[in-house]
């Protein structure tokens, strides 16, 4: 399936978190099965990516490929955590288990701002530079396909679409914003849309 998240003039939005969950209950692949891991990486006193979308229960590698010594932590109810300040050797991964949203920050650096969004639905993935993603593989069946970057100021239901999968080719989903992305990235996500995932 093909989706396209819209801003509220019609231009394509790039690094938006996309989450095709199925509605005939989550088929929860095989929790058991090991999941590769995951990274986010430090490099030029940033986070790389700056928002990483993971299936739960995804070990995350924290690398940091800076010269100088990060400290990475969050406060986050799906994963609170500080890594001890460190640089150059990769620290050994954490893993995500709760579904939810995780705020980085850098006790070091104050502008480091990242975001792992973490989702029961192994069906995810994030818009391109057009704006677009292509998710294949998902079962036939009904699914809520919902949109999330921390610039929206959308409440989760209004990004929300019912798509249903089946036997032929179906149209693209468009998900349009009504509201305008705030400018910048934030440290804590507004109330509309700090459940969204
Ligand atoms: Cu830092």
């Amino acid at each position: 399936m093909e989706i396209g998240v819209l801003d509220r003039d019609g231009r394509p939005v790039s690094d938006v978190v996309i989450v095709a969950t199925p509605r005939h209950g989550a088929d929860a692949a095989s929790p058991t099965e090991p999941k590769p891991h995951a990274v986010m990486d430090q490099l030029d006193r940033q986070f790389v990516p700056r928002i990483l979308v993971i299936h739960t229960g995804t070990p995350v590698d924290f690398p940091n490929s800076d010269n100088v010594a990060h400290q990475v932590y969050s406060f986050s109810p799906a994963k609170r955590f500080q890594l001890s300040l460190y640089r150059g050797h990769v620290y050994p991964p954490l893993i995500f288990d709760q579904a939810g949203l995780v705020v980085l920050g850098c006790n070091i650096h104050d502008n480091m701002l990242g975001y792992i969004y973490v989702t029961p639905s192994p069906y995810f993935g994030k818009t391109g530079a057009s704006g677009t993603l292509r998710l294949d593989g998902l079962p036939g069946g009904n699914y809520e396909v919902s949109a999330w970057n921390p610039r929206f100021n959308e409440a989760k239901d209004e990004i929300t679409q019912e798509v249903q999968v089946g036997v032929y080719a179906q149209p693209p989903v468009m998900l349009r914003l009504t509201k305008s992305l705030s400018p910048e990235l934030r440290p804590t996500p507004t109330k509309a849309n700090r459940n969204a995932y």
